[in-house]
């Protein structure tokens, strides 16, 4: 068993590689965000002191499945900024979702809508307690903003949700966002 605090660690870095710096280590992702996990355990075993059962270990115990290792290869499941097709299927969204961001965001976002800035798309999510998450890694007050997905869907706008089931949008225009009640 790893310590948790190098669990952590490594695990950080894993989605800084894959999602964002392949790279920083050498790495080269395809057109979907794969790479080959041989290649990917040596880019990490050379920079930390863990076994290829430990980053599997990582991979299987991300409370939020955040990378996916399928037939010898390994990829972030969302988040990048680096251009990848995640390939993934237009779905029909839950009615509401919600998104969690800090209070000094929303004059901003009240002007343009939530915009997906560094990120391929808008994340959304399907409860509120995930946006309270999210929301709580930023500095300052939060708000939660909650979308009329259900409408936002039958006037055209497409959804998709990733393996680890955070839902997307290329961007959410303002007409379907509100401050949810009964949230700071
Ligand atoms: C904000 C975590 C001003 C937006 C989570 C957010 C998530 C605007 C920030 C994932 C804006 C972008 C992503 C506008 C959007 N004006 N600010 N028009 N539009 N913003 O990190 O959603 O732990 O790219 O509200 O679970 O915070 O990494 O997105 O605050 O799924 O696996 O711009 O990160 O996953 O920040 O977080 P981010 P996010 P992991």
């Amino acid at each position: 068993m790893m310590e948790a605090k190098l669990e952590t660690e490594v695990s950080k870095y894993m989605s800084y590689v894959l999602r964002h710096a392949p790279e920083a280590v050498g790495l080269t992702l395809d057109a979907e965000g794969w790479v080959s996990f041989d290649a990917f355990e040596q880019a990490l075993t050379s920079k930390y002191d863990v076994s290829r059962a430990d980053i599997v270990g990582i991979i299987e115990n991300s409370p939020k499945k955040r990378f996916a290792l399928v037939e010898g290869r390994i990829r972030a499941n969302q988040g990048h900024s680096v251009g990848v097709d995640l390939d993934l299927e237009p779905t029909d969204p839950p009615a509401i979702l919600f998104h969690g961001t800090s209070r000094a965001s929303w004059p901003a976002i009240e002007r343009e809508g939530l915009q997906k800035m560094e990120r391929h798309h808008v994340h959304l999510s399907a409860d509120i307690d995930t946006a309270k998450i999210v929301a709580t890694r930023r500095k300052g007050d939060y708000i939660i903003l909650r979308i009329d997905a259900a409408r936002m869907f039958s006037e055209g706008h497409s959804f998709f949700v990733s393996d680890n089931g955070v839902w997307l949008a290329e961007s959410v225009p303002v007409q379907y966002l509100s401050l949810n009640a009964g949230t700071p």
